[in-house]
């Protein structure tokens, strides 16, 4: 049984009716009988619990970690935190649940965010009964890597990672623990950003987390998203105004496909590659990335209206990597 079928028939019962199923019966009817259904009918009924989540994807948009903050001796800022690996089960669709493993009960983890040579500090302590790491996305010393020998932690210990932020950029931590496949796939990743000194322009920002989820551990995923909930910016779109300046990051760890993407509506948008250049490298409205891929991209709306933004693969878009700026 492919993905398609896994949806289409319900093999899940209860479960795939409940988080996939079109708003009109008629539009329900024509995709049984299509494959190629434009991305517009599909859609979750009912809504996921955040609450009972201990997360919401439009507060994980602007949830920026910056840390505890001290000076050391030479006045360089320290940001320190604390990360714990705990397994919990999360609803990723309305009434579709997922036995993740995640940093600080959540998915993706938070969103650590620094300035071009601070020093962080990342106490990474293991609840759970398997080995993990933080691995980052940086520049930083082999014994940080945050790989087994160098940073793995097992069940009931802990260690500090001590990083330098650099380079600046929209870069990406997640678990190098084996095998990696499954740590990822179960939820052990997020974004850090590393801003550059001298700053950037003044700008909405946000940050998205381009993930999957492989629910009955085939090897396949069967729900895509942004932040982890299946539409939960076409459920809620995500409000933003007209005339200003929004910078998005945008990190990709979907795990069993080699690629995902990103497109948006009505509007071309500055691409900065890993967001390492204080001037882009593109005007477009595509972009394709591969695993642990990660761009910063700049664009502005001039006129109020629904626009959507998702992935540029079809399959990805009705299994629920689909959204919407609501701009006002
Ligand atoms: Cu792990």
């Amino acid at each position: 049984m492919n993905r398609r079928s896994f949806i289409k028939t319900g093999t899940a019962g209860a479960l795939a009716s409940a988080f996939l199923a079109n708003q009109n019966p008629a539009q329900a009817q024509e995709h049984e009988h299509s494959d190629v259904t434009g991305h517009g009918g599909n859609m979750t009924m009912g809504e996921v619990d955040h609450a009972r989540n201990g997360f919401d994807p439009h507060e994980i948009l602007t949830d920026f970690d910056y840390g505890e903050v001290s000076k050391d001796a030479s006045g360089r800022t320290v940001r320190e935190y604390e990360f714990i690996v705990e397994n919990k089960e999360i609803e990723i669709a309305p009434g579709l649940f997922y036995p993740a493993w995640t940093y600080n009960g959540r998915v993706p983890g938070p969103t650590i965010r620094a300035t071009e040579g601070d020093l962080l500090r990342v106490r990474l302590v293991n609840s759970t009964d398997h080995l993990h790491t933080i691995h980052w996305h940086s520049i930083h010393p082999a014994a940080m890597d945050g790989i087994p020998g160098a940073g793995e932690v097992g069940p009931g210990e802990e260690f500090t990672y001590e990083i330098d932020a650099k380079p600046f950029g929209t870069h990406l931590y997640h678990c190098h623990s084996v095998p990696l496949k499954m740590h990822i796939q179960r939820g052990l990743y997020g974004a850090l950003i590393i801003d550059p000194k001298e700053g950037r322009p003044d700008a909405n920002e946000m940050v998205v987390v381009m993930n999957s989820f492989d629910t009955d551990f085939d090897g396949e995923n069967e729900i895509y998203a942004v932040n982890t909930v299946a539409f939960a910016y076409a459920v809620r779109p995500i409000k933003i105004n007209a005339g200003e300046l929004q910078r998005m990051h945008v990190v990709n760890i979907t795990e069993h496909d080699p690629v995902n993407s990103l497109h948006i509506h009505g509007n071309f948008f500055n691409l900065y590659r890993t967001g390492t250049s204080l001037v882009p490298h593109e005007f477009t409205d595509t972009i394709s990335m591969g695993q642990a891929e990660r761009h910063m991209i700049e664009f502005t709306y001039d006129t109020p209206g629904n626009f959507m933004f998702h992935a540029h693969q079809t399959e990805f878009v009705e299994l629920g990597w689909m959204s919407f700026f609501e701009v006002e």
